[in-house]
């Protein structure tokens, strides 16, 4: 029987804790009455297009951030003028899976109130970018209108958990996507201030006096948390880079017997911060199903209780752990809270971490087709009417969509006879280019950065196009055009694309600058490094072409870019840390 329990052991706060100030961060959350400060107040001042910044810390919990376009920012200095602000929603959108009349739906609101298409993330959902504050609470209530939520989307919460899509093994899929419902569901903040501002729209929030966050507590968690779902052999989630990653182990019946526990990955960092750094999860046991609420309520409890509250940048699961004495100490943590011993981890393997395009026929016979979407933008444009495409795709579908972590779109759970209506439409709007791109460029992604991103410093998704066709045409001159390298770059070292994945990671220090990182596996098990610093295109390009010539000359049979720069000795990966005894 599955244990909903929430009673939670807490820490004993120390009396020199008890007497330290809460930071700013901290203090608002705990005066928000539940993340309801002033929202809606601001909402309706029509003198500005912006909301407090206070207020703007808290409407992240609520699934949106302000931002302002910042290729016009200067101009609009000169001009005296306020910047250009508009307002980021994300959708929360559990193992990306959406059915066709939520995607019509979204793809709706997005043209309603957005003005760059729908936008697949890298945690597999959605996100409008450029909504007045005006709209929005016509556009939230109106996701939620559909059955989707942008609540917990972003903030310190437990965040939308990614779950492999694995269409391959529809039966295993099944059970772990509806595993992580209900792992969403029994994490989520309980407070009434999301339905009151975005469902019922009130235009005065109530006291909150009748809220309460068992799990959460009134201060929330120090940081955001981040959980995923892994179905060996597909590493498809970077179930390493996740706060929290639970790995699915299936029997040869693809029965589930539960989940193996890793905990502590994070990509997140500050360039000039030796303190801060990105790091792979680890693996410390395994729980059956029936104990998987349980455990993960106390493990976020653990990193509640223990997480750092004075200082964000080190206020990850990832730091806390190695703060507090390793993986050893955090497992002894946990299991004191638990009323059950966590098993020894059981044996899995991943084979590779990206995704499988075109059409591939499931366990159960029916069909899943996997479509590139470049950097995840669904937005027409000459050549190319992705976002038409789709929705012309969903007014026919009749199974599901699904989207990546790669920030690619499934159709998924096609009948037989359905495919060549869907087949046809993919070819008329130009969603068919996994056909002929290369190697590169179906493995490459990007996060959103400029214009949008208020911490880019350099460009990712608008540079990513121009960057693949520059190495594309290099690889070709060293007969490499058939390699399907990993290339992942962020606008910053906050790592949104998962850069330190990539066999080559790009990423951004300064306009047209990139730190240069190479030397990640293709399974999400192994960090790349750094192998150049800041360095413009003219240097990249320069530097891969000595690599790329070392790897055709010396590489061994099958081995990948990334391994081979390891093996060869170019550069020394990040050691792993030594599992744990039992
Ligand atoms: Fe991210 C902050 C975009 C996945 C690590 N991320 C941001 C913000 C909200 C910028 C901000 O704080 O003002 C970006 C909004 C850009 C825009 O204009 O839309 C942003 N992150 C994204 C997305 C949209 C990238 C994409 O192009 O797909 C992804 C949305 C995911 C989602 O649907 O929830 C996204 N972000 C990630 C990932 C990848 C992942 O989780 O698999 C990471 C690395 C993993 C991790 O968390 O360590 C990531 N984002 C960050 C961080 C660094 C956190 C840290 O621990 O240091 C920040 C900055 C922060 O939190 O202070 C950040
Ligand atoms: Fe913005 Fe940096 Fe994340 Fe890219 S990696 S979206 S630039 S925060």
């Amino acid at each position: 029987m599955t244990d909903r329990i929430t009673i939670t052991k807490t820490k004993t706060t120390t009396k020199a804790e008890a007497a330290t100030p809460l930071p700013a961060a901290e203090q608002l959350k705990r005066d928000s009455r539940f993340l309801r400060g002033t929202i809606a107040q601001g909402l309706a001042d029509r003198s500005t297009g912006a909301i407090s910044e206070d207020d703007n810390k808290l409407m992240k919990f609520h699934g949106s951030y302000q931002q302002d376009n910042r290729d016009i920012r200067d101009e609009r200095r000169r001009q005296k003028l306020e910047p250009d602000y508009s307002f980021m929603v994300r959708v929360r959108l559990p193992g990306g899976v959406l059915s066709p009349q939520q995607w019509l739906d979204l793809d709706d609101l997005a043209s309603r109130y957005g003005n760059a298409g729908l936008r697949i993330t890298t945690r597999q959902t959605f996100q409008i970018h450029g909504v007045r504050k005006e709209d929005m609470r016509d556009l939230m209530h109106g996701i939620n209108t559909t059955g989707l939520s942008t609540l917990a989307a972003c903030g310190d919460v437990v965040r939308t958990f990614v779950c492999s899509v694995n269409p391959q093994i529809s039966s295993g899929h099944a059970k772990v996507y509806d595993w992580s419902w209900q792992l969403m569901e029994h994490l989520a903040p309980r407070t009434s201030a999301y339905r009151e501002l975005w469902i019922d729209r009130l235009e005065q929030t109530t006291d909150g006096a009748s809220d309460a966050e068992p799990l959460l507590g009134p201060t929330y968690l120090p940081r955001k948390f981040k959980i995923g779902f892994a179905i060996p052999p597909y590493n498809d989630v970077d179930i390493f880079a996740q706060d929290l990653g639970l790995i699915a182990i299936l029997d040869a019946d693809n029965q589930l017997q539960g989940f193996n526990v890793a905990v502590g990955g994070g990509m997140g960092s500050t360039a000039s911060d030796p303190s801060t750094y990105p790091r792979l999860g680890d693996v410390i046991g395994f729980v059956p199903p029936e104990h998987l609420l349980q455990t993960c309520w106390h493990l976020v409890a653990v990193q509640r209780d223990f997480g750092n509250r004075q200082e964000r940048k080190h206020a990850r699961l990832k730091y806390t752990i190695d703060s507090h004495g390793g993986l050893a100490w955090f497992r002894d943590e946990l299991q004191s809270r638990l009323p059950f011993a966590i098993e020894p981890p059981r044996p899995y393997q991943f084979t590779h971490n990206g995704d499988r395009f075109g059409w591939i026929e499931g366990d159960d016979g029916r069909w899943h087709l996997t479509l590139r979407i470049p950097s995840g933008r669904l937005l027409d444009v000459p050549g190319h009417t992705r976002q038409t495409g789709m929705r012309e795709i969903a007014r026919i579908h009749r199974g599901d969509l699904r989207m990546t972590g790669n920030q690619n779109a499934v159709i998924a759970n096609v009948a037989t006879e359905d495919k060549a209506a869907i087949e046809a439409l993919v070819r008329q709007h130009g969603l068919d280019d996994h056909e002929s791109a290369s190697g590169l460029r179906l493995n490459a992604i990007s996060c959103v950065a400029l214009p949008t991103c208020g911490l880019a410093m350099a460009e990712a998704e608008r540079y990513l196009p121009h960057i693949v066709t520059q190495l594309e045409q290099l690889m070709a001159r060293h007969g490499l055009q058939d390699e399907a390298i990993h290339l992942r770059i962020s606008g910053c070292h906050n790592g949104c694309a998962r850069p330190f994945g990539g066999e080559i990671g790009l990423i951004g220090r300064a306009v047209g600058k990139y730190d240069l990182r190479i030397g990640a596996d293709h399974i999400g098990e192994r960090l790349n490094t750094i192998y150049r610093e800041n360095i413009n295109e003219a240097s990249i390009l320069a530097a891969l072409d000595e690599l790329f010539a070392r790897f055709v000359a010396e590489r061994h049979s099958g081995e990948r870019f990334g391994d081979f720069v390891v093996r060869s000795g170019i550069v020394t990966p990040p050691e792993r840390r030594p599992a744990l005894v039992y």
